[in-house]
């Protein structure tokens, strides 16, 4: 399907089409004029969207993890949505392909939808892009959206926690939990898992983990530790449990209600400074303030003043 018409391209990404789906996805990061119209609509159809954040260090199991609940999900009759963020960074060069052939397994299936999204290139980043991609796999009919991204920089972290549930995925071993705190992680923790509990270490973790969980600041949720070997799924039914559990609880509580709140400004403040940002440099560019940088250049204006001039103009 071809068109951009909005209501066509959703009414056909909603029937099943995928390439319909994946071309709204693109047409709302890109930022278009048709865009603008899609993200509105998706925004007023998602009802009920709820997001799962993972994360973890690269290699923890994430991608495997994920695949193994959303299995959970489909035996449950439910239809389920992945976002992998690609974090471009070093540290996951082949991550993309990876997914790919891990994820395989759900490749024929109509329930379950998955999507990589690079770093690059979206207005306002990730923080905006993310939310906008959720809101629309919401509003084709994905009710559950896991959201992939590797725990290490700041804006992958911050998307991870801004899933209205967080699971901070870790491996045995010595450090291990320690690792996570540094990365800002334990804080962000909704329900923490322990993958790769195959292997030996699983004991010193989980006391790492409850350790540091003694040590901060008591809330009224504290958050469970579970065990998976993500590979043969096992342990993955309880970290189902484990979030709807978390999510009654934060329904209940009001504290998904403020979640929702704070993201919501975050995502309305990010796009706001983009598109001012954006504008800004447009003017720079332009033909209006080529004379003003000219006078600048020649020592006779300064740049608050012509600052000034481009901010009256926005
Ligand atoms: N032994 C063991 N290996 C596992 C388990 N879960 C995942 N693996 C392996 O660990 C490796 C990394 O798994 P991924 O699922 O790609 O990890 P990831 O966190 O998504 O990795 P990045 O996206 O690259 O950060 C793969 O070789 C998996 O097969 C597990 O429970 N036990
Ligand atoms: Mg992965």
């Amino acid at each position: 399907m071809r068109t951009t018409e909005p209501a066509q391209l959703f009414a056909a990404a909603k029937n099943g089409d995928r390439a319909a789906l994946a071309r709204i996805i693109s047409l709302v990061e890109r930022g278009s004029q048709a865009g603008a119209e899609l993200s509105r609509m998706a925004f007023s159809r998602a009802h009920d969207t709820f997001t799962v954040g993972l994360t973890g260090a690269p290699g923890a199991g994430k991608s495997t993890l994920t695949n193994s609940l959303v299995e959970v999900m489909r035996r449950r009759g439910q239809d389920a949505a992945v976002l992998a963020i690609d974090p471009s960074s070093p540290f996951t060069g082949g991550a993309i392909l990876g997914d790919r052939v891990r994820m395989q397994d759900h490749a024929l299936d109509p329930g379950v939808y998955i999507r990589s999204m690079a770093t690059r290139g979206h207005l306002g980043g990730l923080s905006v892009a993310v939310p906008e991609a959720a809101r629309i796999l919401a509003a084709v009919g994905f009710p559950t959206i896991f959201i992939e991204t590797v725990g290490v920089g700041q804006v992958e972290v911050e998307i991870a926690e801004e899933a209205d549930t967080t699971i901070v995925v870790v491996n045995p071993g010595w450090g291990d939990a320690v690792q996570a705190n540094k990365a800002g992680l334990m804080e962000i923790a909704d329900v923490f898992v322990i993958n790769k509990a195959d292997r030996p270490g699983v004991r010193e973790t989980r006391r790492d983990l409850e350790s540091m969980l003694d040590m901060s600041q008591p809330g009224p949720w504290r958050p469970p530790i579970l065990e998976t070997v993500a590979q043969d799924g096992k342990g993955a039914e309880e970290v189902i449990e484990a979030v709807m559990a978390h999510h009654a609880f934060a329904e209940s509580s009001g504290l998904a209600g403020r979640r929702r709140e704070a993201r919501l400004a975050k995502e309305l403040s990010r796009l706001a400074q983009a598109m001012i940002s954006r504008k800004v440099e447009t003017l720079l560019g332009g033909e209006e303030f080529s004379a003003a940088i000219a006078e600048m250049n020649a020592g006779r204006l300064d740049p608050r003043t012509i600052a000034n001039r481009l901010i009256e103009r926005l």
